[in-house]
């Protein structure tokens, strides 16, 4: 089963001389051709939305043929593939992305006039992909797009989740959580394949043969079938493919007794479970229920991808007997996006030795050379640890192989590291520390299993060395890594920005940094010049004045293009901080409010807007929420304030939304505790749009800073290594907090934004914090700094001329942070794998 190509043995589909259309007449009768005979709607409509649906089938057409011949020409040349395995992808929406990609832009623009429609009224019609929940998600995808456009034989596996990342509404109790249909209507993005089809087991128990192998029965056995998302390149034949598995039951799991016994429920049992699987992005786990669930979300993605890898390894290898599992490393690389897909290292030694009969060392040998991980956080809630009864229950199996490698790892070290004896208990995969509650350490057992394990900020990598995996590095410093996130140009800037990317094309007279983002310092030379400063200052404008047309849309607020734009967009998180931007907002509101009028006269007018969302069960984080609407409410209301400052929450913030805010940003806050940020890649976006950013030396913005120059960044706070002797001091009550920080939250106490109670969370600052240490974000300690830097940002606006040539240079130093530079590290110096053009 499973045969997705075959180069003879299987009857060939028969050659079309129809060709596909590239230019604006064809394209034209081509989309008009889709809108009558793809039966999506009833017929002889052709609203905005029939002409999406139109469109996109149209760009489908020629997706399908280069991903055809893509997917030949790797089959034909056998290079060795990357397997990225991620349960988060945040593609945002395809259609402008996709005819980008492909040089056609202007083409479709073209044939949609023809047919009555402007490019982007049909374009917002589409309904973002949200398969993620912010970073590491968004990461993936920027990722896929620069393997493509490097014409990397590299592909994506993910969850076709029914529901992705919720939709946020808005209302006076702050944030409500809604699911957010992306599949309501469909997706013209993926394809269906019926033929490619992987049993998945959960449950049963392990049988012991007599000769002594193991083998995995019973339990439960859902079916994953692939959904192919393509994935163009820019400027490239290259399309590669994004294979999201969706979990089925077939009709022998039904029940047709039962049912017509009347007992509906449980004749469909098997059916609801396998729909379970994929209903969800990030189910909520704080039950047993719940945490089954998301691992068998995990497990479900780990088995399929990894059958449907070997049957790829298998098929290029048919008619040539002199193949060995031993070369499986030298073909495949398959890289762990973070811990959750780490159930693939059990579950290739499974594959290799219960299925494909290799003995361990053989087996062990195959996975570790395989194998590699990248880590995304240093916070301690979200480095994963599974209760080991509930891993015995799902995936007995794979408990004895993890027990197994656990256990010939502490044979290593005592024999190999004696002098590490001591570290064992920190070092092991299982910790039972707990009698009542033993778990499994899946970072560990990544490090162990992993030939290299990296970080994704220079920054980030130094503390996973010295701190959260310093006992592995200290006995396997080759192992670790950096690799330095990045973007993709294409979407944060090409698209997105179409006027600043024409003037940097202009002025650089090429559009090569388009693939070649390190061309941008080449605008480095004309950063005092005036022809240049007119150009980009109406370019950011425009924006502006976009930008600020959506937010009236959406919030009914109308703000004004010429203040200064202030954005801080991300997850609501206590170590992101946007509790510290919203209070020096209130100071900053209290003291207008204490001016005279001539003196408010002289400040610099500014837009503060935030949007992001929170967990639904992160209770502060929903009370920043609603804290920054209540400040909003007042704030926007108050005649005497109104045209110095604004306060806005965007609600609902995703990838589109972004495409939108980035571009008419001028300064963006990433303002996290020093040391929690991995990398944050916000940040290089809005860099790369011109934009200034206020920040610590947190993550990547220690990079950015240094790429861009110091004299071009507003930085402030405590530095990552003197935190834990600030958090120290606090306990010890040596922390003597600033007066304007008491007089910021004094305002908030006194009930100067309503009458909802925020004691709980202004408390989090005093010495009831949830991490039980007060204030452990140090927003206490940072806030004086922060006010001065933002003072320092207030007199740098006024001088215009500083502030564009500033803009100017933060574009020019952003080469550094294209996804193509991250990618091209990833394929030399941890992958191995080379370039596969399409001819
Ligand atoms: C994150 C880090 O917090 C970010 O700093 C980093 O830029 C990205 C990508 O490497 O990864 N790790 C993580 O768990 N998330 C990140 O954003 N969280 C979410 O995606 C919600």
């Amino acid at each position: 089963h499973n045969k997705e190509t075959t180069d003879g043995s299987a009857a060939k589909v028969p050659a079309i001389a129809q060709p596909l259309a590239e230019k604006p007449s064809d394209i034209a009768s081509n989309i008009a051709f889709h809108a009558r005979y793809s039966p999506h709607f009833s017929p002889l409509k052709f609203d905005p939305e029939q002409a999406y649906y139109a469109t996109a089938d149209s760009v489908r057409d020629l997706l399908i043929h280069r991903w055809n011949e893509t997917f030949l020409h790797f089959h034909k040349v056998d290079p060795k593939q990357t397997y990225y395995l991620s349960m988060e992808y945040l593609q945002g929406r395809a259609l402008t992305n996709a005819i980008g990609n492909l040089g056609l832009s202007g083409a479709y623009a073209d044939a949609l006039k023809k047919l009555g429609y402007e490019l982007e009224e049909i374009a917002e019609k589409e309904k973002d992909a949200a398969l993620g929940n912010g970073g590491l998600g968004r990461l993936a995808s920027c990722f896929l797009d620069s393997m493509a456009t490097l014409n990397l034989p590299a592909w994506g596996y993910g969850l076709r989740y029914r529901y992705g990342l919720f939709k946020q509404l808005i209302s006076k109790e702050g944030q409500e959580e809604v699911a957010e249909d992306w599949l309501e209507k469909f997706s013209p993005w993926e394809v269906v394949r019926h033929d490619v089809l992987y049993p998945v087991r959960f449950f049963g128990h392990v049988e012991v043969s007599p000769t002594g192998s193991r083998k995995w029965v019973g339990g439960e056995v859902i079916q994953a079938l692939a959904y192919d998302v393509p994935i163009p390149g820019y400027n490239t034949k290259n399309t590669i493919s994004l294979r999201l598995w969706e979990a089925k039951s077939s009709a022998k799991d039904f029940n047709l007794f039962e049912f017509n016994e009347g007992k509906y429920e449980s004749a469909s049992q098997l059916h609801s479970k396998a729909q379970q699987i994929c209903a969800v992005l990030y189910p909520g786990d704080a039950t047993e229920d719940g945490k089954i669930l998301r691992l068998k979300q995990q497990f479900f993605l780990c088995s399929a991808s990894l059958q449907d890898i070997i049957m790829r390894f298998k098929e290029r290898r048919e008619g040539n007997m002199a193949w060995n599992w031993s070369d499986f490393p030298s073909k495949v690389a398959v890289q762990l996006n973070d811990t959750h897909p780490t159930l693939a290292i059990p579950e290739l030694m499974r594959l290799l030795m219960d299925g494909e009969e290799l003995g361990w060392d053989e087996a062990w040998d195959v996975t570790t050379r395989t194998v590699a991980y990248t880590n995304h956080t240093v916070l301690p809630e979200a480095l994963e640890k599974w209760p080991q009864a509930v891993m015995y229950k799902l995936l007995p199996r794979h408990m004895e192989i993890i027990e197994e490698i656990d256990k010939r790892f502490m044979a290593m070290i005592r024999s190999t590291f004696s002098s590490m004896e001591s570290k064992l208990s920190d070092m092991q995969i299982l910790d039972s520390s707990n009698p009542q509650k033993p778990v499994v350490r899946m970072a560990n057992l990544c490090v162990v299993s992993s030939h290299k394990v990296n970080g994704v900020a220079e920054l980030h990598s130094d503390i996973l060395k010295a701190d959260l995996f310093a006992n592995y590095f200290s006995i396997w410093p080759a192992k670790f890594q950096n690799k330095t996130n990045g973007v993709t140009p294409r979407r944060w800037i090409k698209f997105c920005s179409p006027e600043l990317s024409d003037i940097i094309t202009k002025w650089l007279k090429t559009d090569g940094w388009i693939t070649n983002l390190d061309l941008l310092s080449g605008l480095r030379q004309f950063a005092d010049n005036d022809k240049l400063h007119a150009e980009w200052a109406s370019a950011k404008m425009a924006n502006k004045h976009r930008l600020a047309q959506y937010v009236l849309h959406v919030t009914g607020v109308s703000i004004d293009p010429n203040s200064l734009f202030d954005i801080q967009i991300k997850r609501i998180h206590e170590y992101k901080r946007q509790l510290l931007n919203i209070l020096g907002t209130v100071y900053r509101y209290k003291k207008l409010k204490e001016m005279s009028i001539e003196e408010r006269k002289k400040t610099t007018p500014r837009t503060v807007m935030l949007g992001g969302k929170a967990f639904a069960t992160y209770t502060n984080a929903k009370r920043i929420v609603k804290l920054v609407n209540d400040v909003g409410s007042v704030v926007n209301n108050d005649p005497e304030i109104n045209n110095y400052l604004k306060v806005i929450f965007i609600p609902n913030y995703n990838v589109s939304v972004a495409e939108l805010l980035i571009p008419g940003s001028e300064l963006s806050q990433h303002i996290s505790t020093a040391g929690m940020e991995a990398s944050g890649t916000s940040n290089m976006k809005f860099s790369l749009n011109g934009c200034l950013i206020i920040g610590t030396l947190d993550g990547a913005n220690v990079e950015i800073r240094q790429e861009i120059g110091e004299d071009n960044f507003f930085l402030f706070g405590a530095k990552a290594d003197e935190v834990a002797k600030l958090r120290k001091d606090r306990e010890n009550g040596l922390f003597k907090p600033d007066p304007r920080f008491e007089e910021a939250k004094q305002f908030i106490r006194g009930g100067a934004f309503g009458s909802y109670d925020y004691s709980a969370l202004l408390d989090s600052l005093e010495g009831n914090s949830g991490y039980g240490r007060a204030d452990y974000f140090l927003v206490g300690y940072d806030f004086p700094s922060y006010i001065e830097a933002q003072s320092r940002v207030d007199e740098a606006y006024k001088d215009r001329k500083r502030w564009l040539k500033m803009s100017i240079l933060s574009t020019a130093g952003s080469g550094k942070f294209s996804s193509d530079r991250t990618i091209s590290q990833y394929a030399n110096e941890i992958w191995g794998i080379k370039a596969c053009p399409v001819p």
